[in-house]
Parts: structure tokens; C-alpha cells; sequence
């Protein structure tokens, strides 16, 4: 029997904004209310990135504590970190909200163009991020943007560098990484270590069309306005919910339970 199916709502992200996406969270009370929302519609885990006034991305440790209060203050919602930030956000920046212990973390393992910059990930980076995941007991999701970063992440597992099972993310359909199609999703899929959990987060259109694949072939999904901002072709969708709620109906029909956070917590590993 598959394991139940973990729900990862991508709430705010980096880049998208509020004139391309009116109801997008971004003040620590509209995230917070839109994790709870998300909780209630099935979602396991929150992947969060914070904003300051300006509604500009942010790594400040006071806007991570000040919503993961809020959060706390309303559900059991698993708290994931963003340390990628936004592209050219300093590696000390990425690397300080750890200190606040969430339940994980994202780690990126390798750069790629994004937009017209880099996002950069040098190995030295990836090597303290990593470092300080496995002191703080922070469980990575280890962020796949193409084969090589695949590869690169199953060392990090298969090395020691990170616990066993290690988690990983297919971020599949952005501009310059692996394409969205279920081939790449089996392709890497295949390449991951006996007893690794993952993940599919689909970009644009690929959120929708791919969370089928992953539900049936025993992956994870995540949704949200981080990768997608829309519910249907041309109409933005009306909540971080709203496109929770679809994932949780979909794997109803298909006959996959979703999993509660404490459940999550068991499948992966996280203690
Ligand atoms: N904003 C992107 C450059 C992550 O959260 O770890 C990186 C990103 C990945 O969003
Ligand atoms: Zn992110």
C-alpha cells in the first residue's frame, strides 16, 4: 500500500507579486491565515518565505518568528524554511532563520539561471546549509531543478552529508531547469536511494497536470501561489486553499489517503 499522500502548500514564494496575484500572502497575519486555510483543506506542510512592509521577499529571523507564531498560534501545520530567499539574497541571510529550529527546510543543490540572474548555490553554500540543517535536526527537502542537481543531492545522501531517508523536491517547468513531463518525473524518481520520500512541484500549468503522475506513482505534491498563481487558464485562483483543496479531491478519486501533519511527520522521518 502507498504511504498517504503529504500536501506542501507553497503559500508567498520570492518572486510572484500582489499585482499578479491579488490574494497572495504576504503580512504575517495573511500568511498565517492562509496556512491555517490550507491546513484545513488538507495541506501537511507550509514552505514559506517571508515579506517585509514593502512586500519585498525577506530572510529576517524576526518575520520567521513573528509567523510561525502566528501560525502555531492556529494549527500543527509542519513549519518549512525557505533558504533559497530570493535570487542574490546573501548566504548568511538564507542561512538565518534556521536558528529557529522549523520542522525543515528547503535546500538547494546546485545553480541555475532563473529570470534573467543566477540563482546562485555554491558548493561551499549547499556544504553550511547542510551543516546546519543536521546540527539543528532540520529535515531537508532537497530542491531538484535538473539531473545534474539530482545527482548531486543523492551524494549528499548516499555520503552521509544528510540523514537517511532523505526527502527530495522535482521542481519541474522552469525556463532553464528539466522539463514538465511525467518521463522526468520517472527518470528521477528512478535515481533516488531505496527509502527516499519526494515530491513534485510543477511550475505554471505543470502544477495541475503533474500532481496526478506523483500521486500515482507514489510521490508528493506541492501547490501554491510560489509556483502558480492561477486555477483554471486565465482566472487566478481565489486562495492558497482553493488549489489545496483540488489536490485533496483529486487524490480522494484517486484513493490516496492525505496525510495529517504528525503523519507526515512519520513518513518523513522527521522526529
Ligand atoms: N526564490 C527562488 C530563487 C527555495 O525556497 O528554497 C528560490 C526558491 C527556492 O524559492
Ligand atoms: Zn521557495
Amino acid at each position: 500500500m502507498m504511504e498517504k499522500l503529504i500536501i506542501t502548500a507553497a503559500i508567498t514564494g520570492a518572486e510572484t507579486s500582489k499585482k499578479q496575484q491579488p490574494n497572495l500572502p504576504c503580512s504575517a497575519e495573511e500568511q498565517a491565515e492562509a496556512a491555517y486555510a490550507c491546513w484545513k483543506a488538507g495541506a501537511a506542510v507550509v514552505h514559506l518565505h517571508v515579506r517585509d512592509n514593502e512586500e519585498n521577499p525577506s530572510q529576517s529571523l524576526e518575520l520567521f518568528e513573528k509567523v510561525s507564531n502566528e501560525i502555531r498560534n492556529r494549527c500543527d501545520i509542519i513549519l518549512q524554511y525557505s533558504t533559497g530567499g530570493a535570487v542574490g539574497t546573501p548566504i548568511a541571510e538564507r542561512l538565518a532563520p534556521l536558528q529557529l529550529k522549523p520542522e525543515m527546510a528547503s535546500l538547494n543543490v546546485g545553480s541555475i539561471n532563473f529570470g534573467n540572474e543566477v540563482f546562485e548555490n555554491l558548493p561551499e553554500d549547499i556544504d553550511s546549509l547542510a551543516t546546519a540543517m543536521t546540527k539543528l535536526k532540520i529535515k531537508p527537502e532537497i530542491e531538484v531543478y535538473d539531473l545534474g542537481m539530482l545527482e548531486y543531492g543523492v551524494s549528499l545522501a548516499t555520503s552521509g552529508k544528510i540523514p537517511s531517508p532523505a526527502h527530495f523536491q522535482f521542481v519541474l517547468g522552469t525556463k532553464y531547469g528539466i522539463s514538465a513531463n511525467p518521463e522526468n518525473i520517472f527518470l528521477m524518481k528512478n535515481k533516488l536511494p531505496t527509502g527516499s520520500t519526494f515530491a513534485v512541484a510543477g511550475i505554471g500549468r505543470a502544477q495541475l497536470q503533474l500532481a496526478p503522475v506523483s500521486i500515482v506513482s507514489g510521490g508528493h505534491v506541492r501547490v501554491g501561489f510560489e509556483d502558480n498563481i492561477y486555477y483554471s487558464k486565465g482566472a487566478v485562483a481565489q486562495s492558497n486553499a482553493q488549489l489545496v483543496e483540488r489536490i485533496a479531491n483529486l487524490a480522494k478519486i484517486l484513493q490516496r489517503d492525505v496525510a495529517t501533519p504528525a503523519e507526515a511527520k512519520k513518513i518523513l522521518s522527521i522526529h
